[in-house]
């Protein structure tokens, strides 16, 4: 086996400045080679998309039961009991993963399909009457997420809005323990005690997400003891994320008039849309897993135990990939991307992602000709997800 040394990088993947602007960075680490050594971590990184690739795909070299995150759960006592279904290997792994990918598989979405086209067209109804100019992250990215899909898990109406604050802390919990972590340090005891006292059968309406995860547990499918953890793996995966992939995709549009236009004629093209956002922007951006042998790569050795990062958004933005990587363009196709990971752990909510992108878009499309921007777009930092804070708009309604 050729057992290369990888080049080696001092560069902070998680400092403020890197995490506002992270292209200069991911380009280098490319131009560096398959494989960079992050002496400041002690890690591996790839961050071209085929080395990404083969990682995601190969679970039984990159393993994610010791942590998805910097931490070592080998030698680390994690901040919350492992999730069943992102820090698990197969076996394990497959029966919470087979639950919850039945549960959010297409056919099961159909009957909210109607709903969510409907909750849409009434935000944007709301929106467009208290005036021409909002923050596109509160009143669009946030609002229509936290709007259709809480009811849908079937969470009561109280402490809705611990959801987003719990969320970024598990997606900064990934990283090291900068100040975006400390920052969240006061709250953790309180968001935690929160999210998991929604996760009981109790607490959840009797027709919802929740609810079918914990009839899976009567039918056996998973034991009663897993059921309040895949619970918890909804709330925890399935708000933050929808939230900056749609901040994401509005940004895009604010940003490409042209390709709003494109839209606007064609509001067929909103899936695709929302995937090419995903690609352009990767909402998620970062994520390890951990070397479970020697294990050769891009002509590199990892040895053991080691953590590998996976840079997404740079293998999204990879121009061996993908012509024209930074243009962000309805035309191409862009599926391949990794923006929802890939391999057995890929996005198992990402059906329902599309679907909510998919209705807040066309509702859109269908009364603003023109997003456009109203003030300077702000940054929200967090150790996994590129998304923003505030996204001033105004939007331009058509003659109807
Ligand atoms: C995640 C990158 C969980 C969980 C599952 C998935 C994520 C986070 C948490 C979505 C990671 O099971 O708690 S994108």
């Amino acid at each position: 086996m050729s057992t290369l040394t990888p080049p080696r990088s001092d560069a902070d993947p998680f400092a403020d400045d890197v995490l506002e602007h992270p292209e200069p960075l991911h380009h280098e680490l490319r131009k560096a080679g398959p494989v960079v050594h992050l002496t400041r971590y002690g890690v591996h990184a790839l961050a071209r998309h085929a080395e990404v690739h083969t990682a995601l795909t190969d679970w039984q070299h990159f393993e994610s039961g010791a942590g998805v995150g910097l931490s070592d759960f080998r030698h680390e006592k994690p901040w919350r009991s492992p999730s069943l279904l992102l820090e698990a290997d197969p076996p394990h792994h497959d029966a919470p993963r087979r639950v919850l990918s039945e549960l959010l598989a297409p056919p099961a979405l159909r009957r909210l399909r109607e709903q969510w086209y409907e909750a849409a067209e009434s935000l944007v109804d709301e929106v467009l009457s208290a005036g021409a100019e909002c923050d596109a992250v509160t009143a669009l990215a946030q609002a229509f997420p936290l709007r259709v899909f809480p009811d849908a898990v079937g969470l009561g109406p109280d402490g809705r809005e611990h959801l987003l604050p719990y969320g970024n802390m598990a997606f900064n919990a990934f990283g090291p323990v900068n100040h975006l972590v400390e920052a969240d340090g006061p709250r953790r005891a309180e968001l935690s005690a929160w999210v998991d006292s929604r996760c009981t059968r109790e607490a959840l309406a009797d027709d919802g997400f929740g609810a079918r995860i914990w009839a899976a547990a009567d039918r056996g499918d998973l034991t009663h003891a897993q059921a309040p953890l895949v619970v918890r793996s909804l709330l925890t995966a399935g708000v933050d994320t929808t939230v900056h992939g749609l901040g994401a995709a509005l940004h895009a549009f604010a940003t490409h008039p042209d390709q709003w236009q494109q839209l606007c004629k064609k509001p067929e093209l909103a899936r695709t849309a929302f995937d090419e956002a995903v690609r352009w922007a990767s909402p998620v951006q970062t994520f390890f897993r951990t070397a479970t042998a020697d294990v050769e790569i891009g002509g590199t050795l990892l040895p053991a135990g080691t953590k590998i990062l996976m840079f997404l958004g740079s293998a999204n933005r990879d121009p061996d990939r993908w012509d024209d990587p930074d243009r962000f363009d309805l035309t191409r196709d862009p599926s391949g991307h990794v923006g929802f990971g890939m391999g057995i752990h890929q996005c198992v909510g990402q059906h329902v992602a599309r679907l909510e992108a998919e209705a807040l878009l066309t509702a859109l499309a269908r009364r603003v000709h023109r997003i456009e921007p109203a003030g300077p777009a702000r940054r929200h930092l967090n150790n996994t997800l590129r998304a923003w804070h505030s996204l001033p708009v105004r939007l331009h309604t058509t003659a109807q």
